[in-house]
């Protein structure tokens, strides 16, 4: 079952006992909300909000409720953009988070759909802590008709993104997709690595588009909203890559993130495969569940 089936069912079982929006309602929709992974501040919010505009505006009936929370969650939501910027030629996009959250992988299908669309895409072997790590992104390149620049392991990764942008500037690519090791142990760590990163794009691309985006694992619940809490005071984050939405029915972190980090998810990856990557829609994703 897929992602949007399974939160849909944990919403409609709740709806399918619905009588009236009383007490024994409401709740039962805060734990619905707080297992769906919306976080316990948020579902208490959403909750309270829904309550208050029932008994304000009288709303009546399960169509009636339905609407209420949509608009709430919908609310809770209401972050800046959820587009990403390639306004610039190039435009750099690093992919940050930690190991295994699926950084290599959206990479590749995000660098696939702008290939699609006719850009010229350069991907950055950014993670040299392993040689494995550039030898899977140079398959995703291959299987997504990008370019890739990589260097030896252990190779400086700042070393890597200065080639990347000089073969950038030179082959008049589009997109740079910059990867990087998950392995940052410690904000210093982490802060150092950006800081040196960031300097590099400056430097060598003023005036560029740029992205930061943090990668974050769905099925990780309540812990992705910790990493996104520290990646987000240590790295100028622009948005939010969430990953393996197929493997859980708890997509309520998106709401917690955008509400409480006012970090706007823009791709979530619902699957391994090439396809699985879509723009968030913050709309689209209330109405699928509720
Ligand atoms: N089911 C599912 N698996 C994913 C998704 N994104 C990545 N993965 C898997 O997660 C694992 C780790 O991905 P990888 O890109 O290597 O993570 P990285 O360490 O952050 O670069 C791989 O097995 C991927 O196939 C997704 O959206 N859905
Ligand atoms: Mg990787």
């Amino acid at each position: 079952m897929g992602f949007f089936d399974k939160l849909k069912k944990i919403t409609s079982n709740l709806f399918s006992s619905f009588t009236e929006a009383d007490e024994e309602f409401f709740e039962e929709l805060e734990e619905t909300l707080i297992l769906a992974d919306l976080g316990m501040e948020t579902a208490v919010e959403a909750v309270e909000k829904l309550r208050k505009r029932v008994k304000k505006e009288g709303l009546r009936g399960q169509d009636e409720v339905r609407e209420g929370l949509r608009e709430i969650l919908l609310e809770e939501m209401t972050v800046s953009d959820t587009e990403l910027d390639l306004s610039t030629k190039p435009a750099v996009v690093l992919f940050i988070g930690v190991n295994g959250v699926g950084k290599t992988t959206s990479i590749g299908k995000l660098g696939n759909q702008l290939k699609k669309e006719g850009k010229r895409v350069l991907f950055c072997a950014g993670d040299t802590f392993r040689a494995a790590a550039a030898d899977q992104l140079q398959i995703w390149a291959e299987r997504a008709g990008c370019e890739i620049i990589r260097q030896h392991e252990g190779a400086d990764p700042g070393a890597v993104l200065f080639d990347a942008l000089q073969a950038a500037k030179a082959r008049n690519v589009d997109v740079v997709l910059c990867d990087t090791a998950g392995r940052l142990h410690n904000k210093a760590n982490l802060m150092a690595e950006l800081a040196k990163l960031s300097k590099i794009i400056d430097r060598e691309c003023p005036g560029a588009a740029r992205e930061t985006l943090l990668v974050l694992d769905a099925t990780t619940g309540q812990n992705g909203l910790i990493q996104a809490r520290q990646f987000k005071e240590t790295a100028g984050l622009t948005g939010i890559v969430l990953t393996k939405l197929d493997g859980t029915a708890k997509g309520g972190i998106v709401v917690a993130i955008a509400k409480e980090l006012g970090i706007p998810v823009k791709l979530a990856g619902v699957g391994e495969g090439i396809d699985d990557l879509r723009p968030f829609d913050a709309r689209s994703y209330v109405e699928a569940i509720i």
